[in-house]
């Protein structure tokens, strides 16, 4: 049996000057008002970078360079799967599009932040990333 391929969500660690940008959601209810990395579901045939990179130009009116992805994967239900990239802003300001409000948040003010569970998972990478960076 071939199963159901598992459909990937690909979300964006987005920093710039050592801040990383959290998107405020607005859907579904049990998730509006919580901060996410931006993002959304990779589309039959598009690869994960084009995907990002789509979704950011939607979500935010930007341009940017997709790199590296972010350690472990994360298990959504409806069987999604939820895996992060590092990203740079080539072009343009970010606007909440899609979103309540958007927030560029240092190292100190991350771990403040009323994250979406499934992202939480990052939340050490993301520290090392900002404090390096
Ligand atoms: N999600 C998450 N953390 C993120 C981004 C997404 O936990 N950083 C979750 C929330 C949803 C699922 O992934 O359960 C899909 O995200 P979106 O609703 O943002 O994706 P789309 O907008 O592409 O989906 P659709 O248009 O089908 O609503």
């Amino acid at each position: 049996m071939s199963g159901t391929p598992t459909a990937v969500v690909v979300a964006a660690a987005l920093t710039h000057e050592g801040t990383l940008l959290l998107a405020q959601r607005t859907r579904p209810p049990e998730l509006a008002g919580l901060w996410e990395l931006p993002g959304g579901k990779v589309e039959p045939g598009e690869s994960e970078d084009s995907a990002l990179a789509r979704e950011l130009r939607e979500e935010l009116g930007v341009e940017c360079s997709i790199g590296a992805a972010l350690s472990g994967d994360v298990d959504l239900a409806g069987g999604l799967v939820l895996r992060a990239y590092r990203a740079t802003l080539v072009s343009g300001t970010p606007a909440a599009l899609e979103h309540s409000a958007l927030r560029w948040v240092d190292a100190a003010m991350l771990p403040t932040m009323d994250l979406v569970d499934a992202d939480r998972l990052w939340l050490p990478e993301l520290l090392d990333i900002l404090l390096t960076s």
